[in-house]
C-alpha cells in the first residue's frame, strides 16, 4: 500500500521545501511508501521536472514514483492528499477582486478535478493564499465532496504564535501548547493565549508575571508580531517563509491523518460553531480524532476575544461576498 500525493506549485519555492521532507517520511511516517504528483502550469514545468530528478538522486527508500504534470486530470487522479500551494500571487495594481477573481479560475477548477479524479477519501489542505477563500472555492466546485475534506493552512500562523508565546514564557516552545488560531489567514487572524498551557499547566498567571498587562502586550507586542511575521521574514530573509511554511503543512496533515493529542489549528468548514456564518472555511481550535477535524467546542471567549474573532471573520464574510458577486460562487 502507497499514499498518492498531489502537489500544486510543486516548482515553487514551499514545494520544492515540502517534497524532500514527504520523500523523506516526514509526513506519513517511516512505514508509509508514497507517490508524488506534481502539478505545475507550464512556465513551472521546468522547475518541478528538476525537482522530480532530484528526488531520484535522493534515492528515498519511502519513493515509490514521482509524476510531473500540467493537467489536473492526471496529476489529481486516485491522489489521497492534495497539497494545493500555487497560487496567483498580488501583482502590481492588483486590487483585491482581481486577486479572487485570478484565484478562483484556478481552485474551481482544481476543485473539479480533485471530485473527479481523487480516491474517495481525499483530504485537501490549501496553502495558496487567500487560502481559506481559495479552500471554499475548491469546496464548492468538488461536487459530492464533502466540505469537510477541504482545509485551509493556519497551523504556520499557529506555529508563530506558540513560538513568540515561548519566548515572553522563557519556556521550551515544545512545552506550550493551546494557542489557537480563529478566524482568516491574514492579518486580521486572531492568535489566542487565554488557554494556553505550559507543562499543561494554564499559562495566564506566568504570563502576567513577565509581562505585566496582559491585554496590551497582546495588543501591542505579540498579536502584531505573529500577524505580521511573513513580512518580517520578507524585511529580515529578502524572501518570503518557506521552510517554516512547508514544515507548518507538514504538521498540519500529519496531525490530520494520524491524530492530535491536544488541540492545534485548521481553517475547517463552519456549521455555525461560535456564531461563524455556515460554509466560511475558518480556522477554529481543533483536535484531529479517526481522521477527522473536530472543532473544540463549548470555550468562552470573553468579549475582547469575541470581538477579534469576529473582526476576521467578517473579513472572510466579505471575501465570500466578493466572490459571489463576480459570480465565482
Ligand atoms: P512560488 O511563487 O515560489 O510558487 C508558486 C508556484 O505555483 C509557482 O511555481 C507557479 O508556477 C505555481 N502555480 C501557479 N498557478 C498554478 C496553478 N494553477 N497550478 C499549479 N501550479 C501553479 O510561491 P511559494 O513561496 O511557494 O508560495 C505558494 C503560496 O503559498 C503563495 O500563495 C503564498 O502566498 C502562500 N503562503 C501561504 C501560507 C499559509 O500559511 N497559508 C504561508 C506561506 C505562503 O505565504
Amino acid at each position: 500500500m502507497s499514499t498518492t500525493i498531489t502537489i500544486t506549485g510543486a516548482g515553487g519555492q514551499i514545494g520544492y521545501a515540502l517534497l524532500f521532507r514527504i520523500a523523506a517520511g516526514d509526513l506519513l511516517g517511516p512505514d508509509e511508501k508514497v507517490r508524488l504528483r506534481l502539478l505545475e502550469i507550464p512556465q513551472g514545468l521546468k522547475s518541478a521536472e528538476g525537482a522530480a530528478l532530484e528526488l531520484q538522486d535522493g534515492a528515498f527508500g519511502l519513493l515509490e514514483d514521482v509524476e510531473v504534470t500540467d493537467s489536473a486530470a492526471v496529476a489529481f487522479d486516485r491522489c489521497d492528499l492534495a497539497l494545493l500551494v500555487g497560487a496567483r500571487p498580488r501583482g502590481p495594481g492588483m486590487e483585491r477582486g482581481d486577486l479572487l477573481a485570478a484565484n478562483a479560475g484556478i481552485f474551481g477548477p482544481q476543485g473539479a478535478a480533485i471530485a473527479e479524479n481523487a480516491s474517495p477519501g481525499v483530504r485537501v489542505t490549501v496553502v495558496g493564499n487567500p487560502a481559506n477563500t481559495n479552500a471554499l472555492i475548491a469546496a464548492a466546485s468538488a461536487d459530492g465532496v464533502p466540505a469537510e475534506r477541504f482545509t485551509a493552512l493556519t497551523r504556520l500562523d499557529e506555529n508563530r504564535a506558540r513560538a513568540q508565546l515561548a519566548l515572553a514564557l522563557e519556556a521550551p516552545v515544545a512545552a506550550v501548547r493551546r494557542v489557537p488560531i480563529w478566524g482568516n489567514h491574514s492579518a486580521t487572524q486572531f492568535p489566542d493565549v487565554s488557554h494556553a498551557t505550559v507543562d499543561g499547566r494554564p499559562a495566564a498567571a506566568a504570563l502576567a508575571e513577565r509581562v505585566g498587562d496582559v491585554t496590551a502586550w497582546l495588543e501591542t507586542t505579540f498579536i502584531p508580531r505573529v500577524a505580521k511575521r511573513g513580512a518580517e521574514i520578507i524585511d529580515v530573509r529578502g524572501s518570503s517563509s518557506v521552510a517554516s511554511a512547508a514544515n507548518a503543512t507538514i504538521d498540519h496533515v500529519r496531525d490530520w491523518v494520524r491524530g492530535t493529542d491536544d488541540w492545534t489549528s485548521a481553517g475547517v468548514v463552519s456549521h455555525g460553531e461560535y456564531g461563524v456564518p455556515e460554509g466560511l472555511i475558518c480556522s477554529f481550535p481543533v483536535r484531529s480524532v479517526d481522521g477527522e477535524w473536530r472543532i473544540v467546542e463549548d470555550l468562552e471567549p470573553d468579549d475582547w476575544a469575541r470581538e477579534r474573532i469576529a473582526a476576521s471573520v467578517a473579513e472572510l464574510v466579505d471575501e465570500r461576498e466578493a466572490v459571489r458577486s463576480l459570480g465565482l460562487l
